[in-house]
C-alpha cells in the first residue's frame, strides 16, 4: 500500500532552512531531523509497502505542495505527525485544508500530543480518521492491514460512522526495540546541521546532523514532564550492538554529529559501557551527545564516553535552589547537580550543558537569583533558562485541574506560561527584571572565573554565527529595550526563543475558527520583521 507521511512544524519554530544547498545537493535545514517519520517509513518499506515522506522544516514544501503531492500520488494513508501541543494548530489545519481540497483517503495523526489527548483530538478533528497512540511501527503496519477492521487495532482512537468516538485498548508497550530497521534517513531529501541557532547545543558541529533515539521512557516524576504518561512510567531499550551498528551506518553516509534524544540516556552502566566499548572498537568518529539526570550512576563511564567521541551531555539541572527542586520534584540535590557536572568536565566531557527553568510555582526574585549564582558556579559550558510551562498529561496539569487553575474541557489543547495561570508564579515581568539582572551577573561571573572556558564557548558559537552575532548574545542583557527589530535581534531571537516560543504559547489559544488565518497572520508578521531585519 501507499502512505504518505508529513512531520508538520511551525517552520519558524525550531527549524530554519540555511538557504544553500548540503553537499549532497538538498536543501539544509538548521534543525532536528523528523526520526518520527523517518522509522515508520523504515518500517513501511521493509513490509512492502511504499512510503513518501515530507518535513515541513523545507520551506518548499508548504501546505499547498504536499495536498499537491496528495492529489497526484493518491495514497491509500496521510499519516500527519507532530510533535507537541504548540504544532497542533498547524496539525489540524493540514488536516482541514486536505479536506476541503476533496482528498479523500484515510488521515491518521500520530506522536505525544495526539496520544494523550487522543479521543479529545478526534472529537475535535472530524477529519482525521484515525489517532495512532504510542509507538507507531506496529500499529502502522497493523493499521494498513486491517483499514476496514479499525476495531481490532491495539492503540488506536476512531470513530463510528455514527460519530462515536470508539478507543481502543493501548497496545502492550513494545520491550523489543531491536526489531525494527534503522530510520530512512536518505529519502528525505534534505540534509540538516545542527549548531546554531538553536538553543540545546546538542554537540555544536556544522558537520551532516541527524538524531537517533536508543531508549524510550523516564520512570522519574518530574511534574513537567509528560514522558512517564506516554511510556506508561517503562524504560526500555535497544541493545549497544544495534545502537553500534547504526553509528557504523552513519558514519558510512557522512554523517558527524548525532544527538541521542532518549528521555534518559544514563541509565544503564552495563549498556553504555558496552555501547562505548563497541564505538571505541569500530573507529567511530562521530560526535554524539546525550541528556541524563544528575543522579546518573553512570558517572564513572563519563572518561570512556568522552573517548567514544561524548562531545556534550545536557543535565536537567533546573533550579538552584532545593526549595524548588522539590517542589518540581526533581528527586535531585545541589549537590548532585555539582558532583555530575564537575564529573563530566574531569571526564573529559567537551560541553557540559545545563537546562534550567525559571518561573515556577512559589519561586521567589531570591530563589530565580540563586538559580543564576548557581549556574554561575557550576562548571557549565552552556545553559538555558526557560519560563516553566504547563501541557495536559503532566503531573503539574493534574495539579492545576484540582486547583481549578485550569479546565480539561476548556483547556486541554493550550499551552500556558505558568506565569499567566498560576498566582503562585512571580509576574512575566517579575520574571524577566530578574532574568536579566541574573544572566548580567552571570556572565561577568564567567568571564571572570572561568575565563578560559567561556572564551572556548564563544570561539565554538563564532565559528558558526557572524562574530557580531556572537558579541550581541554576550552584551544584549546588558542593552536597554529598543523599539522595532534589529538585525542582531533577530538573530537573538532565533537563539533564545523566548519571542518564538511566547507566539507559539499564544496561538494554542486561538479558538478553531480563527486558527487558519492566525497562522497566516503570524507567518506575514515573521516575513515583515526578517525584511525589516
Ligand atoms: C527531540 C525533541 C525535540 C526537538 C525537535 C525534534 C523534531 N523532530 O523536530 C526540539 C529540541 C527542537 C524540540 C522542541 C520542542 N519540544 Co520536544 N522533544 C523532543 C523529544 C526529546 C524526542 C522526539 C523524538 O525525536 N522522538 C523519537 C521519535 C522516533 O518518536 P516520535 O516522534 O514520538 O514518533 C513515534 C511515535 O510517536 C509514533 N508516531 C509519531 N507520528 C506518527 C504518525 C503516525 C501516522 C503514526 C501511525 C505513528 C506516529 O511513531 C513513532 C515511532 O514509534 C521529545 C520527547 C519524546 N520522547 O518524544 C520531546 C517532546 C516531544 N518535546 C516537547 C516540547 C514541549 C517541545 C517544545 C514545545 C519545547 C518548547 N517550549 O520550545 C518544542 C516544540 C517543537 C515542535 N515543533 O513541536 C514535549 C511535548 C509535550 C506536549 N504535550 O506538547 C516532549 C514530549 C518532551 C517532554 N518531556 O514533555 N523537541
Amino acid at each position: 500500500m501507499r502512505t504518505l507521511l508529513v512531520h508538520v512544524r511551525d517552520p519558524q519554530f525550531y527549524a530554519y532552512p540555511t538557504k544553500k544547498l548540503s553537499a549532497r545537493g538538498v536543501p539544509q535545514i538548521i534543525g532536528f531531523p523528523p526520526i518520527g517519520i523517518m522509522s515508520l517509513s523504515a518500517v513501511l518499506k521493509r513490509e512492502g509497502h511504499e512510503c513518501f515522506m515530507f518535513d515541513q522544516a523545507n520551506p518548499d514544501t508548504p501546505n499547498e505542495h504536499v495536498i499537491e503531492q496528495i492529489q497526484q500520488l493518491k495514497p491509500d494513508l496521510v499519516g500527519l505527525s507532530f510533535l507537541s501541543t504548540t504544532t497542533y494548530p498547524y496539525a489540524k489545519v493540514l488536516a482541514r485544508q486536505i479536506r476541503s481540497a476533496g482528498c479523500d483517503m484515510k488521515i491518521a495523526f500520530g506522536g505525544v500530543f495526539a496520544t494523550l489527548n487522543a479521543q479529545r483530538v478526534k472529537t475535535q478533528c472530524p477529519e482525521i480518521d484515525y489517532i495512532c497512540r504510542g509507538d507507531g511501527e506496529q500499529l502502522i503496519l497493523d493499521l494498513l492491514e486491517r483499514f476496514d477492521e479499525p476495531d481490532t487495532v491495539a492503540g488506536l482512537t476512531w470513530a463510528e460512522a455514527d460519530g462515536t468516538v470508539r478507543h481502543n485498548a493501548d497496545r502492550p508497550i513494545e520491550r523489543d526495540l531491536d526489531q525494527w530497521p534503522f530510520p530512512d534517513r536518505e529519502s528525505l531529501p534534505l540534509d540538516f546541521v545542527e549548531s546554531m541557532p538553536l538553543d540545546v547545543p546538542a554537540v555544536l558541529s556544522m558537520d551532516r546532523y541527524t538524531t537517533m533515539q536508543t531508549s524510550r521512557g523516564c520512570p522519574w516524576p518530574c511534574v513537567f514532564c509528560d514522558i512517564p504518561v506516554f511510556n506508561e512510567g517503562k524504560w526500555r531499550c535497544r541493545s549497544p550492538e544495534h545502537v553500534a551498528a547504526e553509528m557504523k551506518q552513519l558514519q558510512e553516509l557522512g554523517y558527524g554529529g548525532v544527538y541521542f534524544v532518549d528521555d534518559h540516556f544514563l541509565l544503564q552502566p552495563r549498556r553504555i559501557e558496552s555501547l562505548c566499548d563497541a564505538l571505541i572498537a569500530q573507529g567511530n568518529t562521530i560526535k554524539w551527545g546525550c541528556e541524563g539526570r544528575v543522579d546518573s550512576t553512570c558517572m564513572d563511564l563519563f572518561p570512556k564516553m568522552a573517548e567514544s567521541q561524548c562531545r556534550s551531555i545536557m543535565f536537567g539541572c533546573e533550579s538552584g535552589s532545593q526549595k524548588i527542586l522539590d517542589r518540581l520534584k526533581k528527586n535531585q540535590t545541589l549537590e548532585q547537580v555539582e558532583t555530575a557536572v564537575d564529573n563530566a568536565k574531569e571526564g573529559g566531557i567537551e560541553i557540559a550543558h545545563g537546562f534550567f527553568v525559571i518561573g515556577c510555582p512559589e519561586e521567589t526574585e531570591e530563589d530565580i537569583a540563586q538559580t543564576f549564582d548557581f549556574a554561575a558556579r557550576l562548571r557549565l559550558d552552556s545553559f538555558g533558562f526557560n519560563r516553566l510551562c504547563v501541557y495536559r498529561g503532566t503531573p503539574l496539569w493534574t495539579e492545576y485541574l484540582q486547583r481549578g487553575v485550569v479546565n480539561d474541557d476548556e483547556d486541554w489543547y493550550k499551552y500556558f506560561k505558568c506565569s499567566a495561570i498560576d498566582p503562585t508564579v512571580l509576574s512575566g515581568e517579575q520574571i524577566h527584571a530578574a532574568r536579566t539582572v541574573g544572566m548580567k551577573k552571570l556572565i561577568k561571573y564567567k568571564f571572570r572565573h572561568h575565563t578560559r572556558q567561556t572564551f572556548r564557548l564563544l570561539r565554538r558559537f563564532a565559528r558558526h554565527m557572524p562574530l557580531k552575532d556572537v558579541i550581541y548574545l554576550v552584551i544584549k542583557p546588558f542593552l536597554g529595550q529598543k523599539k522595532g527589530v534589529t538585525r542582531a535581534e533577530a538573530v537573538s531571537r532565533a537563539v533564545e526563543h523566548v519571542e518564538v516560543k511566547s507566539a507559539a504559547a499564544d496561538l494554542t489559544l486561538v479558538p478553531d475558527e480563527e486558527l487558519a488565518a492566525a497562522i497566516e497572520g503570524s507567518r506575514a508578521v515573521t516575513a515583515h520583521e526578517e525584511t525589516a531585519a
